[in-house]
């Protein structure tokens, strides 16, 4: 079997430890890491003065790590800058909020440059190399630059923007073109697969060949494969003990209430405002179910170099402050808003406590933790997920509640049909989401993406050799 060489830009630390503020990518790697032979390879997150290329390797868990440090102004430029200042904005259809500098570009292009070159020396003839999301896209092409010729591909873990949207990016052909050293590019969802191709079709001139696109010299295979969870280990750690402690301290706290969850990463494209904004509605429109009902929002703060975060931040405490100071009675606070992360187990015991999953990103590649409430359920009496159609999620989880978020209205009627909703019909919808969840995780994910990149699924690859 072929050694599997994964790039990301952070590394994190294996499944095992928790990290309150693990994202979706490392909760997915870690798993998928720990079955496969090979390397991780990345950005330790720390700084130093000057770069040295120097690599630090780490066993754990089943896993080796090699990460690299990186410097001030790199950090600034690619990271805080043309990831999180640029592409995200952009690719979340927040051309607004998108910051064209090209300064970023430039420390974008050194850092990819700087991960190739210290990643070449330990490609292995045979390896198959992994490269994950934005901040890396043409990291393939860099390697090749330098002669590696082993089989690579880019998982895009976030929307692909539409065709007129990315075109207001400075040098994005560019861009899409280094795409095309890679072997096989995975999307999380057709609707983002089918705005790459109108871009490569209309802007680039390239076309289409069943699930290959090409572009001059170069044809690659495309593909929509959307991530999942690792799912009955997830419906376990619901079990576990320190999950069903954190379920009893939830269901004593809330008194015979009914409990409304949101757990997402303090971010613009998370839809937090609109969801506030959505269940404030609810209570204005439905004063007898008020009491009936709390939101608990758990948003650790992320990005906080980046302005817009910090704005984010003081809007949704502005506006958490006004529900609770317009409706909080002596015995009942509306919004419970806490800014801080939780272990996995903890997590999944205040899922399962919760009568509503309310997800309502704006723009969302997938979003794990739709597929991480359905995953915590106990079938006997599961709750009802409320989902943004705009999530990738939206596309698998159909048996969900689905909303626009940008209405209130819809998220305020969504709330009091979840609230209804009989148990016949709860359980119905559950095993349907629950079949999906279980079907399509993070195991399915992999293995469909990598056997698609090991030319396994099909003899694919024979012609796009570089
Ligand atoms: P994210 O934008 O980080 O990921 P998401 O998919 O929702 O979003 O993953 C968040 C993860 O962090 C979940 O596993 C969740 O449990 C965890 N998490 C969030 N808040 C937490 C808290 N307070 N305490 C502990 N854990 C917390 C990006 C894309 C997504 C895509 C993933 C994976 O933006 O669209 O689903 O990558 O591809």
């Amino acid at each position: 079997m072929s050694r599997l060489i994964v790039v990301s830009n952070r590394v994190s630390a294996p499944r095992g430890s928790h990290s309150g503020a693990q994202g979706g990518l490392a909760v997915a790697l870690s798993a998928a890491l720990q079955e496969y032979r090979g390397i991780w390879f990345g950005w330790s997150g720390e700084v130093t003065d000057q770069f040295t290329g120097q690599i630090s390797f780490e066993r754990e868990h089943g896993v080796t790590t090699a990460t690299i440090d990186l410097e001030p102004q790199d950090v600034e430029e690619y990271y805080d800058g043309y990831a999180n200042r640029t592409l995200w904005p952009l690719f979340h259809y927040r051309v607004d909020l998108a910051e064209f500098e090209r300064g970023f570009a430039d420390g974008y292009q050194r850092v990819n440059e700087r991960f190739a070159q210290t990643l070449m020396p330990l490609i292995e003839p045979d390896d198959v190399v992994w490269i994950q999301d934005y901040h890396l896209l043409p990291l393939g092409q860099e390697l090749r630059r330098r002669g590696a010729r082993e089989r690579m591909g880019f998982f895009l873990h976030i929307p692909w923007p539409p065709r007129r949207l990315l075109s207001t990016l400075p040098v994005a052909e560019e861009l899409v073109r280094t795409l095309f050293a890679y072997d096989v590019i995975g999307f999380q969802t057709d609707e983002w697969l089918q705005s790459f191709l109108d871009y490569v079709r209309e802007e680039m001139g390239g076309h289409i060949e069943g699930d290959h696109v090409v572009l001059g010299e170069r044809r690659i295979r495309v593909m929509a494969c959307p991530i999942g969870i690792d799912a009955e280990n997830f419906a376990q750690l619901a079990r576990s003990p320190q999950a069903r402690m954190a379920y009893r301290n939830m269901r004593d706290s809330a008194v015979g209430r009914d409990m409304i969850i949101g757990v997402d990463r303090l971010d613009y494209s998370k839809g937090l405002e609109e969801r506030f904004l959505g269940y404030e509605r609810f209570l204005k429109e439905h004063p007898a179910a008020r009491k009936e009902v709390f939101l608990l929002q758990i948003a650790p703060p992320s990005r906080a170099a980046v302005e817009s975060y910090r704005i984010i931040r003081a809007s949704l405490d502005s506006l958490s402050g006004r529900v609770n100071g317009a409706y909080a009675d002596l015995d009942w606070v509306p919004i419970r808003y806490v800014n801080q992360g939780y272990s996995r187990d903890v997590l999944a015991g205040v899922y399962r406590a919760a009568k509503i999953g309310l997800v309502t990103p704006l723009r969302d590649g997938m979003n794990l933790v739709a597929k991480e409430y359905v995953a915590a359920q106990d079938p006997e009496d599961p709750g009802v997920l409320i989902l943004s159609r705009f999530a990738g999620a939206a596309s698998q989880l159909t048996a969900a509640v689905l909303v626009n978020p940008h209405s209130a209205e819809e998220i305020s009627d969504a709330i009091m049909t979840a609230l209804r909703m009989r148990r016949e019909e709860r359980i119905e919808r559950w095993r349907s989401l629950m079949d999906n969840v279980e079907r399509e995780d993070v195991v399915w994910w992999r293995q469909t993406f990598v056997s698609a990149l090991m030319g396994e699924d099909q003899a694919l690859l024979v012609d796009s050799e570089p």
